[in-house]
């Protein structure tokens, strides 16, 4: 739990409303309706949400009942979110009393990092929520299609530990077929091709591996030479598990190891459990993020 929480140090710009947002590959198939989220735990009526970890009935453990003394979020969204249509998010961090925590120490460039994903995981989004003094954040967001999102959201009330609160919202309206499954590990994303390997043959749960990306230009299949730092950092990597609901648990974020070769980032983790799990690796080409995403399965 606690690696799980150091781990999620965050950074990156993917902002929905910039333009970095991510959306589904047009080429995969349909395979099954949305997923449901937890019963009665509807976003859609526009009062303010207590965050999943405070939220009694989401039913699953959320394996932080131990941090009862830590911060809190809640989320308030408009009442009802539709499609591409840009909305306001607002987020409070309280203390465990209630009280709003008016001071937060930046860490990788920002006071909070959020992780947007629609609960099928087709859509992602790394935002950072403007601090607007006395606990409060706020973010603008465009929601690209309906259904289910969990927003993990973190931040480092001052001289504490990072936290990560899971807060959830629903986007109204009819939701398109999940595609099935894509565990290919070769995948162009514009301009840009990025092959996936492991240092390891198979993924296996609780085993330490290398996860490395190799990013080429299309054009020429030569390896990139405008990668640049992407915040203090060859690439990010945000790795989620599928799990219904998604609780803090299934979040991991990995960091770019140093010294790889040109075109490359690599990134040392583990997956705790066996299962599918979505990668979503970030990267800086000269000022434009590239966001490559792989599914993989760990046994
Ligand atoms: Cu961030």
């Amino acid at each position: 739990m606690i690696r799980l929480i150091t781990a999620f140090t965050l950074t990156s710009t993917l902002l929905l409303v910039q333009g970095c947002s991510f959306s589904p590959r047009a080429e995969e198939k349909p395979v099954a309706a949305a997923t449901k989220q937890g019963e009665g735990h509807s976003m859609s009526n526009g009062e303010t949400h207590d965050s999943a970890e405070s939220n009694p009935h989401q039913g699953h453990s959320m394996g932080d009942e131990e941090n009862s003394s830590q911060a809190q979020a809640k989320l308030t969204a408009p009442r009802n979110i539709t499609p591409n249509t840009p909305v306001t998010l607002t987020i409070d961090i309280r203390d465990s009393d209630g009280k709003a925590i008016a001071n937060f120490d930046a860490f990788q460039e920002k006071l909070m990092h959020l992780i947007a994903v629609s609960d099928d995981f087709q859509f992602f989004s790394h935002i950072h929520p403007n601090y607007k003094g006395n606990g409060r954040f706020e973010v603008e967001a465009l929601f690209p299609q309906a259904g289910n999102y969990t927003l993990f959201s973190d931040y480092k009330p001052a001289g504490t530990t990072e936290q990560v609160s899971v807060l959830k919202t629903q986007v109204l309206g009819n939701t398109s077929p999940t595609p099935a499954i894509n565990l290919n590990r070769a995948k162009t994303f514009g301009d840009t091709k990025v092959n996936l390997t492991f240092s390891q043959p198979t993924l296996k749960a609780g085993q330490e591996v290398t996860l490395m990306f190799d990013l080429r230009q299309v054009a020429n299949n030569q390896p990139l030479i405008d990668l640049q730092p992407y915040l203090g950092e060859r690439g990010h990597l945000v790795i989620l598990k599928q799990s219904s609901p998604l609780t803090r648990t299934d979040y991991i974020h990995a960091h770019a190891m140093k010294n790889t070769p040109p075109g490359q980032a690599h990134f040392m983790t583990s997956f705790p459990q066996p299962g599918k799990y979505k990668l979503w690796g970030q990267f800086n080409r000269n000022g434009r993020i590239i966001t490559a995403d792989f599914w993989v399965n760990v046994i």
